[in-house]
């Protein structure tokens, strides 16, 4: 522990840390209400030295977007646009399989794929775009669809959640990514994104797609009109779930960018509370096995020290990122491969390139003559 910790009532919780002892919900309350950012770090850093050691994980990946049309108007959101709004876009078929091409490299191992919620676009819509995909980059992981995504594409297609997911991977989806689940509970979600699936709507999707062997990350936004009992909830509630499940492959904690959104009047997340959430997050997420610092959403450079405050993962290369751009965002859309590796050693850590699901990609480097 280091030298001084000022805050005396974090000494229970450095005795359950180091015990390997579960948090109860008001040590969650403890750590958000607390300053003392050096000595909560630490203790997340030890959790994820002992998950980890020095591994830093990234992976060399694309995003891809078909679509910013969407229903929904979340008050959160920057990137949706009405259908009839001229600088809305929907790409075809034939667009998403040769953005899916651009820049195109061998060692592309996961396309992202996420977008609005398109009233016309329908479930087998989607499902030919996975297999267009497949056909064309067969070795590539799809890591595709929100949880909110699935519902509306289930109501739409009038079919349940399970079968909705069924025919998904049918098609070639192979896991899901973390969006939308922002903050569980109704009384946040009513203001932020009422639009969308509830709190606990949520939650069953993703145990109906873990139910069927997928894996799916998840995620929390934070810094808008949450509490700190809003964040700890919804970290227990994630926990709890993984708990039954155990689909829960990376949380990644999201800094909520205000510009362009109907919520810019509040201000910007510091790097002190970035830093925090992803400590926080390590230390209640004991079943979770990743904690993700997002380049994007929180900088290179507090991502990089977020390595040493419980984070284990970078992100990827990511190539073209829209959604936190729409939003306000300030950091570059991609990373070289060669960019990230030098973040992570410059960090005094050691880097792991891994496929979605962290198996370690080995490679050559002539892989990397064309690289995104
Ligand atoms: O679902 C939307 C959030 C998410 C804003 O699973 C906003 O590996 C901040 O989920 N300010 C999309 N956040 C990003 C996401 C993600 C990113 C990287 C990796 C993975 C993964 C998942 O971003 C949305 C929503 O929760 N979001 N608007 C905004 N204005």
């Amino acid at each position: 522990m280091p030298a001084v910790i000022e805050d005396s009532r974090l000494q229970s919780i450095r005795d359950k840390v180091e015990a390997g002892e579960r948090l109860s919900f008001d040590d969650g309350l403890t750590l958000y209400q607390s300053s003392d950012l050096l000595a909560i770090g630490y203790l997340a850093n030890l959790v994820r030295e002992r998950l980890h050691g020095d591994r830093t994980y990234f992976n060399v990946n694309r995003h891809i977007n078909p679509t910013d049309v969407c229903v929904a108007s979340c008050r959160l959101c920057a990137f949706g646009k009405r259908a009839k709004d001229p600088n809305s876009y929907t790409m075809s078929l034939e667009q998403v399989w040769e953005t899916a091409g651009i820049g195109w490299t061998e060692a592309v191992t996961e396309f992202h794929i996420v977008g609005g919620l398109h009233p016309e676009l329908s479930l087998d819509w989607f499902c030919e775009m996975l297999r267009g995909l497949k056909e064309r980059f067969p070795q590539v992981h799809l890591k595709a669809f929100t949880m909110v995504e699935i519902g509306y594409l289930a109501k739409r297609a009038k079919l349940s959640i399970r079968e909705t997911l069924q025919r998904l991977r049918e098609a070639g989806m192979d896991s899901m990514p973390g969006g939308g689940a922002e903050i569980f509970s109704d009384r946040v979600r009513r203001v932020i994104c009422d639009h969308k699936l509830t709190g606990d709507e949520w939650l069953e999707t993703a145990r109906t797609a873990h139910e069927l062997g997928l894996h799916s990350n998840c995620t929390m936004l934070y810094g808008h009109i949450e509490n700190d009992e809003d964040r700890v909830d919804h970290l227990v509630r994630l926990r709890e779930l993984q708990d039954q499940t155990g689909g829960f492959v990376t949380f990644i904690p999201l800094a909520f960018h205000p510009d362009n959104t109907a919520l810019e009047h509040i201000a910007k997340t510091t790097g002190f509370m970035d830093l925090k959430n992803i400590a926080v997050s390590r230390l209640m997420l004991d079943n979770i096995p990743h904690i993700k610092a997002y380049w994007i959403m929180m900088t290179p450079k507090i991502a990089q020290i977020a390595l040493r405050f419980g984070a284990d993962d970078i992100d990827g290369t990511v190539v073209e990122e829209k959604i936190y751009h729409d939003a306000g965002a300030t950091t570059s859309q991609k990373m070289r491969r060669g960019e990230l590796l030098q973040l992570i050693r410059k960090a005094g850590r050691e880097p792991m390139e891994r496929d979605t699901l962290y198996r370690p990609v080995t490679r050559t480097e002539s892989a990397f003559t064309v690289l995104v």
